[in-house]
């Protein structure tokens, strides 16, 4: 079982203030990591900090924009000369845009694809010269449903994510001589502050149309939590996932699996909300 631990190991883990890449931050140190992560709010950085403290976790948080390869180049050099390397890497900053693609700017555009497709080829080319120097490393990409589906709203986050399940499979490609492994994680629906919107109930206390239409589609019929990924998360960082490379690996509960059924269906007794039922922690940060 060693084989899926971390020691030793410097992690380096985009957008890791809250939600997805805060799950997979306190992850990959529980299994022996040192974790680096970067964002581009010093005030939500510092009060990270201060939450991964409260979970006996030393991590190191430093202001930094994905999108900006001087303060990447800047973010690397800093880290290593800190920590000494980048062993691993998940490219987990991402935002996204939910407007009708012919009232979407090409400002909106650029800004989704920046973030969610340049952002991790800059970070990526900042990491890479290292890990062939000394012999390997990991690169995780944040894929999405929408690397294989599109949907009405999300033309420039699709488009987005599809390049970067061909961006993972490049650098595969051209980097896997060097022991470099490059993967993607594809979470179906996740409850973190990106996705709320989709979950908030109408003011009758209604539950949102598009939290019913993913539940019909899901064959849990629940929501996804950070939780459910930390296990891929570390997999695909650790040495037991060192034959494993260019795939995106689809964590989202059998969605892509199943054709759905009719939303109608749902008994919305039996359907908590995901900030509504106990049982699930939502990162709500
Ligand atoms: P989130 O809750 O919105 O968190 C996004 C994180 O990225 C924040 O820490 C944010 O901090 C940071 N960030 C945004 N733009 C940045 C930039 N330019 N430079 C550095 N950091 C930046 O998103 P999430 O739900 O955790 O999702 C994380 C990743 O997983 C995203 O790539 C998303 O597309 C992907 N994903 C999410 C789901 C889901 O259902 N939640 C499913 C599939 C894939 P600042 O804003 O302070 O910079
Ligand atoms: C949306 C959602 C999705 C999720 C995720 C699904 O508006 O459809 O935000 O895009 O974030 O990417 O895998």
């Amino acid at each position: 079982m060693d084989k899926f631990r971390l020691d030793g190991k410097v992690a380096w883990i985009t957008g890791a203030t809250y939600g997805l890449g805060f799950a997979y931050a306190a992850a990959l140190s529980q299994a022996g990591a040192k974790v680096v992560f970067n964002a581009r709010h010093a005030d939500a950085i510092a009060r990270a900090l201060d939450e991964y403290k409260e979970l006996g976790i030393d991590a190191y948080g430093a202001v930094c924009d994905v999108t900006d390869e001087k303060q990447v180049e800047l973010f690397v050099a800093d880290v290593k000369e800190r920590f000494g390397t980048i062993d691993i890497l998940i490219n987990n900053a991402g935002i996204i845009k939910r407007i009708p693609m012919t009232e979407m700017s090409v400002e909106e555009w650029n800004q989704v694809i920046n973030i969610d497709l340049t952002g991790p080829f800059i970070c990526s080319k900042a990491v890479i010269p290292d890990m062939i120097k000394k012999g390997g490393g990991k690169i995780i990409n944040a894929c999405s449903m929408m690397s294989e589906l599109g949907r009405e709203t999300v033309s420039a986050y699709a488009a987005a994510k599809g390049g970067l399940k061909m961006l993972t499979r490049n650098i595969c490609s051209e980097y896997g001589k060097y022991n470099i492994q490059c993967n993607g994680i594809g979470p179906g629906y996740i409850a973190t502050p990106q996705t709320a919107p989709l979950r908030k109930r109408g003011s009758d206390g209604s539950m949102h149309p598009f939290d019913r239409f993913i539940r019909s589609k899901t064959p849990a019929q629940r929501w996804g939590t950070p939780d459910d990924l930390c296990g891929l998360a570390v997999f695909l960082s650790s040495p037991a996932s060192d034959f494993i490379n260019g795939q995106i690996i689809y964590i989202d509960g059998g969605i892509l699996a199943y054709i759905g059924q009719d939303p109608s269906n749902l008994d919305e007794s039996k359907l908590k909300t995901v900030e509504e039922d106990s049982s699930v922690q939502v990162s709500d940060r």
